[in-house]
């Protein structure tokens, strides 16, 4: 038998089963921003969807807010491995703006106001998985935290969910957005700890 005996590793306190691997809890809500913090108007905010033909369809703030808003709460993972669990958000899920578009498309690249891109697979935005988020904790959400609207995809890393997003580009091939063309994974699932090229 060696120094350590079998059961030393199982002393461990249990791991939270909802934690992804590499990640600690907090309590906070960090901010975590490339550049500074764009203040967009609700009367000048729009979002629109372009697909790969270039049909385009837009929403205004009082067209967005037209449409059922759902509330739901998630777990959020950020790649520099602080996790936020159980956050409660409302917003208009990706189902709802995309069941009027027609595409074939199989990537989207989200954008927003201030230039930030990312990118994910078109499916990836379907069957409740992903939102435009205009509120926070019953409040409209911060300008830090993306308000008015910011993309919530909360089942991969959070640099996937766009702030300030002002609209999505349906795309035939796949092209990386600002963190993924620097090093970062294409996809970003944290369950499977993608956080760089080649993870
Ligand atoms: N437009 C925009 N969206 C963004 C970012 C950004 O710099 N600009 N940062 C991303 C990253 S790396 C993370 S971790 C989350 C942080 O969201 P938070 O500031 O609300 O915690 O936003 C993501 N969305
Ligand atoms: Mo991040």
């Amino acid at each position: 038998m060696g120094i350590v005996s079998p059961g030393f590793f199982g002393r461990r306190r249990a791991a939270n089963p909802d934690l992804p691997p590499g990640q600690y809890l907090t309590e906070d809500f960090p901010v975590l921003s490339a550049g500074p913090t764009p203040h967009v108007s609700t009367d000048e905010w729009a979002f629109e969807i372009v697909t790969e033909t270039g049909e385009t369809t837009r929403w205004t703030w009082a067209e967005l807010g037209a449409l059922p808003l759902e509330r739901f709460t998630v777990d959020l993972h950020c790649v520099t491995k602080w996790s936020k669990l159980a956050t409660t958000w409302q917003g208009v899920s990706l189902d709802t703006l995309l069941a009027g578009v027609e595409t074939s498309a199989e990537y989207a690249l989200a954008h927003s106001y201030g230039g930030y891109t990312t990118n994910l697979p078109l499916e990836d935005l379907l069957d409740g998985r992903a939102w435009i988020a205009t509120r926070y904790d019953g409040e409209p959400l911060d300008p830090e935290h993306g308000g008015p609207a910011r993309l919530l995809v909360p089942h991969l890393y959070l640099w996937k969910s766009a702030k300030w997003v002002r609209g999505i580009r349906l795309l035939d091939e796949d092209r990386p957005g600002f963190w993924e063309g620097a090093g970062y994974h294409s996809y970003g699932d944290p369950w499977r700890e993608q956080r760089y090229w080649g993870d």
